[in-house]
């Protein structure tokens, strides 16, 4: 029987938690405890000066402000995504507070983890809207927390890439768990709604087809590879991070796919465990592939040999 159900939280942050209460078949009640996310979004009013000033604390009710919500909803989304799917607290994995500022700067046409919160940029609203518009980008910034808390991937040349793909990987799955979307019907795209009209563009990047992220006359094709044979060389952007992620990022969405249903149970626990396993900071495509694989082999043979294929796929493994 759907039964009545109420939520209260209890204790000071960050020692949060939640008690939901539930009727059961019986008629009894049945209270459980479980961990709630604490958020706080500040708004830096179009100045870079961070952190601005608290628009939104938990549980409060929406404000008039809408990109202040999107960040208030979107922080959660992604918690329930690392407490369900992974069992994780929020980014320490022990409740840690989860802290955006909206409005950073004037026109700012990015979103960022500063190592200790996330900023939004409004964008210029030529190219770019809001960057709180968009769920995958949210779960992308909140991810670089978890990482930092977890392997710490230096931000440079592969482990970086790996860095920027695990929180693509994230991001995807937050959207994919908020709108109960399999592997199969998911976009396995980043960053879908943050173009204008004006621009026409895709997304920022597709995990699944590298290099079709923006599509668009004004914009070109985004410069993602999708295998190792098409790894960029580059001192730009800390050796080309955001474009060489393509291909981990893609052999993620071919090993989901590959396994069906939905894509944060078996394949985002294989990659979280890789990720939580042990992972050196300065693991490479190789080293990384090696954890996926041996964290598939703990589920069983078949998933072994899906997350071998995938990167075979890529050109990781020969
Ligand atoms: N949005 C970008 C990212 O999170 C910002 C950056 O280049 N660090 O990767
Ligand atoms: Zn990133």
């Amino acid at each position: 029987a759907a039964a009545a159900r109420q939520t209260l939280t209890a204790g000071r942050p960050p020692f949060r938690a939640r008690i939901d209460l539930s009727i059961d078949e019986n008629g009894d009640l049945v209270a459980q405890l479980s961990d709630a996310p604490n958020r706080t979004i500040n708004d830096a009013a179009n100045t870079q000066d961070l952190p601005g000033a608290v628009v939104r604390s938990e549980d409060d009710p929406p404000v008039a402000d809408a990109p202040v919500n999107e960040a208030y909803d979107g922080l959660g989304a992604t918690f329930e995504l690392l407490l369900s799917a992974f069992g994780r607290n929020s980014l320490d994995d022990a409740g840690a507070p989860l802290d955006a500022t909206v409005h950073y700067g004037v026109d700012y046409d990015n979103a960022f983890w500063d190592g200790e919160r996330m900023v939004f940029g409004d964008g210029d609203g030529e190219v770019f809207r809001g960057f709180t518009g968009s769920l995958t980008v949210i779960g992308h910034e909140l991810a670089h927390g978890v990482v930092q808390h977890t392997a710490n991937l230096e931000y440079q040349g592969q482990p970086g890439a790996l860095n920027e793909s695990i929180a693509d990987v994230f991001g995807a799955l937050t959207e994919q768990y908020a709108q109960g979307q399999s592997a199969a019907d998911a976009t396995w795209l980043i960053g879908a709604e943050i173009f204008t009209e004006a621009v026409e563009g895709v997304a920022l990047r597709s995990m699944i087809a590298p290099g079709t992220g923006y599509d668009d006359d004004e914009l070109g094709k985004d410069p993602q590879p999708d295998h190792m044979s098409g790894f960029v060389r580059t001192t730009e952007d800390n050796g080309g991070v955001h474009i060489n992620s393509g291909i981990p990022n893609r052999a993620f969405a071919l090993f989901a796919t590959d396994l069906g249903g939905n894509a944060w149970e078996t394949a985002g626990t294989v990659w979280y465990r890789a990720l939580t396993g042990g992972l050196s900071s300065t693991a490479t495509f190789t080293a990384f592939a090696d954890a996926t694989v041996a964290a598939a082999s703990e589920v069983d043979e078949a998933t072994a040999t899906a997350a071998r294929r995938a990167w075979t796929t890529v050109g990781v493994y020969e």
